[in-house]
C-alpha cells in the first residue's frame, strides 16, 4: 500500500531514485562476518559499542545519552533486554515507559547508530534474580540455565516474543533496522564447565534455538569458547586482547569492557582510570581486535527494588564515560572519544591485513598494518614505571608508561593512551534545598494475630512467601516466661539466637528494637545473638527479615534462600535452651505503610502524621513525608541522603531506588596510578563514608509547575531535617596538557609544515563561564585536577595568557609553548601545562 502512494504522488525522478535506492538496500543490507570483523553492507567494521540500559534511565534522558554517546564516537548501542520487567507475571507483557524497548531502539535507529540486542534472557547486569522474573522459579520442576524442559519452554517464549517484536517493527539491520546483532545467554561457558553434560546439552539447543529465529543479522556468545557455529564467541573483561575466538573465520570481540565496576553497599566506590582504559582497547585493537564495547558507557540508576542483585547499590554508575546522572565523566568521555577518532583513522588499513609485529626493546611492541593504499601503526610501552623512545620510521618517539601511540600513517602519532587532550570536569553536589517541612508516621512493629495473617508450624524461606513484592516479611512468635525462671531473680536475660539465609534482620520484643544484623555481598547469611528482655508471661517476638534484592549470578542462584530458616533458639532459661523453630510462627508480608500506599500522596491521608517539635527522629521503622517545589534550571538532581540509615524513597509515588548510607564503605582505598594491570580493587575511593550518600531524582518526575511529593521510609532510625536536596554541576574544569605530545591536529599540521605545538583546550557546560584560573603553571607542576601545585620548574608568567584567553568565556584554549609564558623557566627539560578553571 505504501508504495502505491508513492507512485502515484511523486514526481517521477525522484521515484525512480527512490527505486533505486530500495533495490540498493535490499540488496546490500547485510550483516555477516569474517576473521577481521563485522561485515556491514559488505564493509568490515572496527565499531565501538556503549552499553546503556534503558530501565536505567528515562525515556527523558536517552535522546541526550545517546546523543552523548554519538558526540564520543560510539558507533553500536548495546542493551540486555529485562525479562523481569518486561513479564511482571507469566503472559502480562510491559513495554512502556522505561522498559519501552521500541522506543529506545527507534531512538538510536534515528541517531544513525547500530544496536546490538543481548537478549539472554540471563543477563546477570548486577539486575534483580539476573533479569528473570520470580514466578519462573515457582514453575513445577523448573531448573534454570540447564538441560530442562520447563525452563527451555519459557526461555524459549520470551526469546521468539522479543524476536517477534523487533521483526514487526522491521528493526533488524536485514530489514532497515539498526540491529546489527544479538546475543543468547550470557557468560555461560564458566557455567557449563561446571555443571558438564547437561550444560553442554543446553548450549546446544539454545543456539539451535537462537540461530533457527532466522534473525538474519548474527548471534553472539560471549564468554563461551565453544560457542557452535555460526555463533560468535566473544571476551569480557579489563583486558581481552590475548582472545582468540574458536574458529579462525570468526572476528575478535570484546563485548564486556568494564570501564569501571558496580558499587555495592557496603563497599568502596571502584574507578578505572581512562589512562588504562584507553590503553586496554588500543591494545585490543592492534592485536586485531575489531569490536569493543564498553560496559557500561552510561550506567544509570537502579531505581525501583526490581533493580538489584543481592546488595547491590542504587546507583549503578560504574565509573562511566556519561555519569549516573547523564552528565559527562570527564577526562574518561573525552579521552575516549579521541581515541576512536585516532582509531577510525587507522580503520583502512586495520580490516585490511594483519598485524607484523616486531619488539625494539624490553617490554616494547610495535604493530604494524601495511597494505597498498594504508598504513597505520601501534606504538606500545608495557612497563609499567618507565617511559620509552621508540625510533620507529623517520622518528622517535615517547611512550610514557604502560602507554600505546597510534600513527594513522605510519608516520605521526596523533594519541598516546596516557596523554589527554581532553579536558578533566570536578563535579560537585550543592544544596538547593534543605529546609523541608517534615511529618513523620511511625510504622508499628507487626503484632498480633490478625485475621488473615499466614501461620505454621515452621520457618518458611522468604521469597516464597513475599514472592518479592516488597523487602519486607515479618516472623512472629509468642514466648511464655515462667514466674520461676531463674534469670529474672539473678536479674539477667536469655539470649536470643536467630540464623538466617539473609539479608537484613531487625529483631523486635514485645514492640522494642532489640537489635539490627545485616550482611554483605560476600557473606549475605547472618546470626543475630544478642541477651534480651523478657517478661514473666508472654512475650511477642517479631523478626523483621529484609531482602535487598534476588542473587543474579552464580550456579543454580535460583536455589538460594533468604530469610530467617532458623534454627531460632533462646539460651539461659532454666530448661536450658528452647528450641523455637518449629513452634507456631505467623507471617505478615510487608509494612503497613506499604499497603496503605504512604508513598502516594492519596494514600498518606488514611494515617497520622506529626511535625514540628514532635517529628520522629531516629527511630526505627518511620514513614516521613514533605514537600518541594521543583528547582529552576536543567541540572541534574539528587537527594542527600547522609543523616539517614537505611530503607526506600518515592518522589510523587515513584520509587527512587533503596537508601542505604548507613552502610559504611570497608576495605583500603589506596593511590590510584593507571599504570600495571587494573582490577576491580584497585583505584576505590570514599573508604570509611558511606557506599552511597547521593541519590539521583530524575528531573521528568518532578511536576514542571511546583510542588512534588517525597516520601522516605527509614528502618533504621535517621533525622530527616539532615536531608538535603542537591544539583550535580560542574565546578570546575583542568587541563593538563605535555610538550609535543600527540594531538588528532598533528598531522594536518605536519602536512602544513608547522611544528606540534599542543593546545589546552577548556570548556564550561552551556549556561556556565569560566569566572576564575584557579590553578596555571607551565612547568613541571605535579598533582591532578583539584589538587595541582607548582613543581621545581615553573614560568612566573604562567596566569596571563589563560587569564587573558578564558576568564569570562564559555570556552578557550591556550598554546603550550615557551613564548606564550614568557620564556622557557626550564630549558631543555620536556615541560608540560597544567590549568584548573572555575566554571559559574
Ligand atoms: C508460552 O507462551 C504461551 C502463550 O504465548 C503460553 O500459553 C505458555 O504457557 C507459555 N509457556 C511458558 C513455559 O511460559
Ligand atoms: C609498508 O609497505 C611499503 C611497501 O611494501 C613499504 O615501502 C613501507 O616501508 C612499509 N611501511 C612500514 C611502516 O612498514
Ligand atoms: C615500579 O615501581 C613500583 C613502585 O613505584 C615498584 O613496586 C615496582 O616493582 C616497579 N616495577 C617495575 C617493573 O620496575
Ligand atoms: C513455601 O510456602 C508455602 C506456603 O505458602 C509452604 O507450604 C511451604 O512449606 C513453603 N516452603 C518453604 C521452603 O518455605
Ligand atoms: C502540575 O502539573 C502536573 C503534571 O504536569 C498536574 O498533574 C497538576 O495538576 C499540576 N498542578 C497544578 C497545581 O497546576
Ligand atoms: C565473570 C564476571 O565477573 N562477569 C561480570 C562482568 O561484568 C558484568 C557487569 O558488571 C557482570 O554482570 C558479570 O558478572
Amino acid at each position: 500500500m505504501g508504495s502505491r502512494v508513492l507512485m502515484e504522488t511523486l514526481p517521477r525522478p525522484i521515484f525512480s531514485t527512490l527505486l533505486l535506492f530500495f533495490w540498493l538496500s535490499a540488496v546490500t543490507a547485510s550483516v555477516t562476518y569474517d576473521h577481521k570483523a563485522i561485515v556491514v553492507n559488505g564493509q568490515r567494521r572496527i565499531l565501538f559499542s556503549g552499553s546503556i540500559h534503558y530501565p536505567r534511565s528515562t525515556r527523558e534522558m536517552w535522546p541526550d545519552l545517546i546523543q552523548k554517546a554519538k558526540d564520543g564516537g560510539i558507533d553500536v548501542i548495546q542493551t540486555y533486554v529485562f525479562w523481569n520487567g518486561h513479564e511482571p507475571s507469566p503472559g502480562k507483557y510491559y513495554f512502556e515507559d522505561r522498559y519501552d524497548l521500541v522506543k529506545f531502539i527507534k531512538l538510536v535507529q534515528q541517531a544513525g547508530l547500530y544496536v546490538h540486542l543481548r537478549i539472554g534472557p540471563y543477563i546477570c547486569a548486577e539486575w534483580n534474580f539476573g533479569g528473570f522474573p520470580v514466578w519462573l522459579k515457582y514453575i513445577p520442576g523448573i531448573s534454570f540455565r540447564t538441560d530442562n524442559e520447563p525452563f527451555k519452554a519459557a526461555m524459549q517464549n520470551f526469546t521468539e516474543k522479543i524476536v517477534r517484536m523487533m521483526k514487526a517493527e522491521n528493526l533488524f539491520q536485514t530489514q532497515g533496522g539498526p540491529i546489527i546483532m544479538s546475543q543468547i545467554e550470557n557468560e555461560y561457558g564458566p557455567v557449563e564447565w561446571e555443571i558438564g553434560a547437561p550444560g553442554k546439552a543446553y548450549t546446544k539447543w539454545f543456539a539451535q534455538m537462537a540461530v533457527g529465529l532466522d534473525t538474519g543479522v548474527p548471534w553472539i556468545m560471549c564468554k563461551q569458547e565453544d560457542a557452535p557455529d555460526p555463533i560468535i564467541d566473544t571476551c569480557n573483561g579489563y583486558y581481552c586482547e590475548n582472545y582468540t575466538p574458536n574458529q579462525i573465520y570468526k572476528p575478535k570481540m570484546w563485548t564486556e569492557n568494564w570501564t569501571g565496576w558496580f558499587t555495592e553497599f557496603g563497599g568502596a566506590i571502584p574507578r578505572r582510570p581512562a589512562a588504562d582504559m584507553a590503553f586496554s582497547v588500543a591494545r585490543f585493537v592492534q592485536n586485531g581486535g575489531s569490536f569493543v564495547n564498553y560496559y557500561m558507557y552510561h550506567g544509570g540508576t537502579n531505581f525501583d527494588r526490581i533493580s538489584s542483585g543481592l546488595f547491590i547499590a542504587t546507583s549503578y554508575d560504574y565509573d562511566a564515560p556519561i555519569d549516573e546522572y547523564g552528565l559527562l565523566n570527564e577526562p574518561k568521555w573525552g579521552h575516549l572519544r579521541d581515541l576512536h577518532k585516532a582509531i577510525k583513522l587507522c580503520e583502512p588499513a586495520l580490516v585490511s591485513v594483519d598485524p607484523t609485529v616486531t619488539w625494539p626493546g624490553n617490554n616494547l611492541e610495535v604493530h604494524v598494518f601495511n597494505t597498498s593504499g594504508a598504513c597505520a601503526s601501534f606504538l606500545a610501552n608495557y612497563d609499567t614505571n618507565s617511559s620509552a623512545t621508540v625510533t620507529f620510521g623517520n622518528g622517535n618517539f615517547d611512550l610514557p608508561p604502560w602507554s600505546i601511540s597510534i600513527l594513522p600513517d605510519c608516520k605521526t602519532a596523533v594519541f598516546n593512551t596516557a596523554r589527554f587532550g581532553a579536558q578533566s570536569s570536578l563535579m560537585t553536589m550543592t544544596a538547593v534545598s534543605s529546609a523541608f517541612d517534615w511529618h513523620s508516621h511511625n510504622e508499628e512493629p507487626a503484632s498480633s494475630n490478625e485475621g488473615d495473617s499466614l501461620t505454621a508450624y515452621a520457618l518458611w524461606e522468604q521469597i516464597n512467601v513475599t514472592r518479592d513484592s516488597t523487602d519486607y516479611l515479618w516472623y512472629m512468635t509468642d514466648v511464655s516466661i515462667d514466674a520461676n525462671e531463674r534469670f529474672i531473680n539473678k536479674g539477667q536475660s536469655p539470649v536470643l539466637t536467630v540464623m538466617s539465609a539473609g539479608h537484613v534482620l531487625h529483631v523486635f520484643i514485645n514492640g522494642q528494637l532489640s537489635g539490627t544484623v545485616y550482611g554483605g555481598l560476600d557473606s549475605f547469611k547472618l546470626t543475630f545473638s544478642n541477651s534480651v528482655n523478657l517478661r514473666v508471661g508472654n512475650n511477642r517476638i517479631s523478626l523483621l527479615s529484609i531482602a535487598v534484592g534476588l542473587p543474579n549470578i552464580g550456579v543454580h542462584f535460583e536455589t538460594w534462600n533468604a530469610g530467617v530458616l532458623g534454627p531460632v533458639t533462646l539460651n539461659g532459661l532454666n530448661e536450658g535452651t528452647r528450641d523455637l523453630s518449629k513452634q507456631k510462627w505467623s507471617y505478615k508480608v510487608g509494612l503497613y505503610g506499604e499497603a496503605l500506599n504512604l508513598n502516594t500522596e492519596s494514600g498518606s491521608t488514611s494515617v497520622e502524621w506529626i511535625q514540628g517539635s514532635s517529628l520522629a527522629k531516629k527511630q526505627p521503622l518511620t514513614w516521613y513525608k514533605t514537600t518541594f517545589n521543583t528547582p529552576a534550571g536543567n541540572d541534574p538532581l539528587a537527594l542527600d541522603m547522609i543523616s539517614m540509615g537505611k530503607g526506600q524513597v518515592w518522589i510523587n509515588g515513584r520509587s527512587i531506588g533503596r537508601h542505604w548510607p548507613g552502610y559504611i564503605a570497608h576495605g583500603s582505598c589506596d593511590d590510584c596510578y593507571y599504570a600495571g594491570t587494573h582490577t576491580e580493587k584497585k583505584c576505590r575511593t570514599k573508604c570509611g563514608e558511606p557506599s552511597q550518600r547521593w541519590y539521583h531524582i530524575p528531573r521528568s518526575w518532578l511536576n514542571p509547575n511546583g510542588s512534588n511529593y517525597l516520601v522516605v521510609f527509614e528502618e533504621w532510625g535517621g533525622d530527616p531535617t539532615g536531608i538535603s536536596l542537591v544539583k550535580r554541576t560542574v565546578a570546575s574544569v583542568c587541563a593538563d596538557i605535555y610538550e609535543g605530545q600527540p594531538t588528532l591536529k598533528n598531522r594536518q599540521m605536519l602536512d602544513s609544515g608547522k611544528i606540534n605545538r599542543p593546545k589546552a583546550h577548556l570548556w564550561c557546560p552551556p549556561g556556565q563561564k569560566i569566572s576564575q584560573i584557579k590553578f596555571a603553571s607551565y612547568g613541571l607542576p605535579q598533582g591532578s585536577c583539584g589538587n595541582f601545585r607548582e613543581g621545581s620548574c615553573h614560568a612566573h608568567k604562567s596566569y596571563d595568557a589563560p587569564q587573558k584567553n578564558c576568564v569570562g568565556k564559555q570556552y578557550c584554549s591556550v598554546t603550550v609553548a615557551p613564548e606564550v609564558f614568557g620564556g622557557d623557566p626550564c630549558p631543555g627539560i620536556a615541560k608540560k601545562l597544567s590549568l584548573e578553571a572555575l566554571c559559574s
